[in-house]
């Protein structure tokens, strides 16, 4: 598989802002999982824009989808001898081989957006991506607040959840389940795995909607994608998403906030994917022997019909 090295120059950054040119150089090899989602696209070009702004040569290589593509990634990372590896683990299980490889050659590691499971110490330097099951404790919050309006006595839930035995996947699930676990007005009637794709979400939505037809009052979406099909299979089957069932979603992309605006979305969690300076900057003190915070989220909110959107900025994925 082609390698793309992008030499940056280390002086002036897209936007014109002048970072200090770095006094040794950087080489980070950065194995991105796939392309399956808006999410994963801002996410990729963040991470290429910020080594550019901060003087980082950086060794990128898609997975596309595969655990097998990302194991063998890092292995020619390792190969190379690169200062640095970052990689967006597809799933949380497998990797303590290769990990123990990283160590071995004196290579430090860092996970970008998703996290791993491992019983092994001293795999990883650091951790930098979102708080997944907060995601879920939000959307699960938002469906109370919902229920509680539209004074519902009770509601059907259908999940279509993320790549299986994926972090976000995992925790998504576990923080809103836990949320509503308490409230005897819901019920999850259906989890299935739409895996984080538009076409797999559309496909799951009809398969529900012929299960479950107009008994579904809730969807619950792991990410915009998928929502974003299946609202066309529910607006093919007759019915108006938003109105007849509440939809939450979770992402943030700009499709899905505008979606939300027109009143077809209730609820969007947002998942940041600009997680690019954080890991230059990590990079760059795992470099030059400093310690680093070895879990860092970033901030993140709720979009819904309960507030006025109207001056929201442009998300940028
Ligand atoms: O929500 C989804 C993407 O791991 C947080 O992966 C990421 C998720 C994101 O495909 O859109």
């Amino acid at each position: 598989m082609a390698v793309a090295v992008v030499l940056a120059a280390a002086f002036f950054s897209g936007c014109g802002e002048k970072i200090a040119p770095a006094e040794s150089e950087l080489l980070l090899g950065f194995s991105q999982l796939g392309s399956e989602s808006a999410w994963r696209i801002g996410n990729t070009k963040d991470i290429e824009e910020k080594a550019e702004k901060y003087g980082v040569d950086l060794m990128l290589e898609n997975a596309n989808q595969k655990q097998e593509n990302q194991i063998d990634a890092i292995r020619r990372f390792i190969a190379y001898k690169v200062d640095v590896i970052a990689f967006s683990p597809i799933v949380e299980e497998g990797w303590d081989n290769v990990l123990a490889e990283a160590r071995d050659a004196g290579i430090p590691v860092i996970l970008v957006d998703r996290d791993i499971n491992t019983k092994k110490t001293g795999l990883i330097a650091c951790v930098i991506g979102a708080d997944f099951y907060n995601e879920g404790v939000m959307a699960g919050e938002y469906l109370i607040r919902k229920v509680d309006a539209l004074n519902l006595d009770h509601v059907k839930i259908v999940e279509i959840t993320g790549t299986e035995d994926s972090s976000p996947m995992l925790q998504r699930q576990a923080g809103f389940m836990d949320t509503i676990a308490g409230d005897d007005r819901m019920e999850v009637i259906e989890s299935i795995n739409g895996d984080f794709l538009k076409s797999r979400g559309a496909e799951c939505m009809r398969g529900l909607l012929e299960k479950y037809g107009d008994d579904i009052d809730v969807v619950y979406s792991h990410n915009d994608e998928m929502t974003l099909g299946a609202l066309t299979e529910i607006e093919q089957a007759g019915y108006a998403p938003g109105k007849d069932m509440v939809i939450i979603s979770i992402d943030g992309s700009e499709e899905a906030i505008d979606v939300l605006k027109a009143g077809k979305i209730n609820c969007v969690v947002e998942c940041t994917p600009m997680l690019g300076s954080t890991l230059m900057e990590t990079a760059k003190k795992l470099k030059a022997g400093e310690s680093v915070e070895p879990l860092i989220h970033p901030n993140e909110t709720f979009f819904s019909d309960e507030q006025d959107l109207t001056n929201l900025a442009p998300r940028g994925y």
